[in-house]
């Protein structure tokens, strides 16, 4: 199967370590939905990143719907969501935050990057900010509530995207989201970037 996208969208990113960890085998191929939309629009023509081309050539697309097929491939063997309901819930709303973080910095960054300065819309920006804020808040809260664990053989989809929303959105918009205000998270994100799954997925 492949995996088509850019590894510095977070979503790419998180599709790209969970298939590790769930021990799937998978090619990568960095195609940019922007520097080669047409090269993406001749395997998926809506052009989302993640797609992933599965082995009999349907394209899959959306990273959670990827990582719910993965997670049927790789069992009964291995899983990155908890199987208990308490746990899985508490997880769902791990991944719900930490996917709005992803969004939101995506809208920002889109707005910056993608119109010209005079249709900026401020109101929009502030609104945005605020949600992002929101998201990261709470996340800061629930992992100092619940620790997350960080070894490969015990991180779960909660941490892994946790982790990549956090150094997206530092690599992304630093000035914005302070790394000092939220010193749970960062101390999160270092250990597990230092996880081989995570390196071998460098987001530059
Ligand atoms: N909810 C989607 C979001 C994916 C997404 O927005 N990807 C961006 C790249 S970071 C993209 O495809 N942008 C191009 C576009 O939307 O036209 C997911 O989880 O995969």
């Amino acid at each position: 199967m492949q995996l088509i996208g850019m590894l510095d969208s977070p979503f790419v990113r998180r599709v790209s370590i969970s298939l590790q960890l769930l021990g799937i085998p998978f090619e990568h191929h960095s195609v940019s939905v922007f520097s080669t939309f047409e090269q993406f629009r001749q395997i998926n023509p809506v052009v989302k990143a993640p797609s992933l081309v599965c082995d009999d050539g349907e394209v899959l697309m959306d990273s959670s719907l990827i990582l719910d097929y993965a997670e049927a491939l790789a069992a009964p063997r291995k899983s990155l969501m908890p199987a208990a309901i308490g746990e899985r819930q508490h997880a769902l709303r791990v991944i719900g935050l930490a996917l709005a973080a992803c969004e939101k910095t995506v809208q920002i960054v889109y707005e910056r990057n993608l119109r010209p300065v005079e249709k900026q819309h401020e109101p929009w920006v502030v609104r945005v900010q605020g949600q992002l804020f929101a998201a990261y808040q709470a996340l800061e809260q629930e992992l100092r509530n619940k620790p997350l664990e960080a070894g490969s053989k015990t991180i779960n989809q909660a941490g892994v995207s946790t982790a990549v929303a956090w150094q997206f959105t530092q690599m992304m918009l630093p000035e914005i989201v302070i790394a000092a205000d939220y010193p749970t998270l960062q101390a999160y994100s270092e250990q597990a970037e230092h996880l081989a799954e995570f390196i071998a997925a460098p987001p530059l």
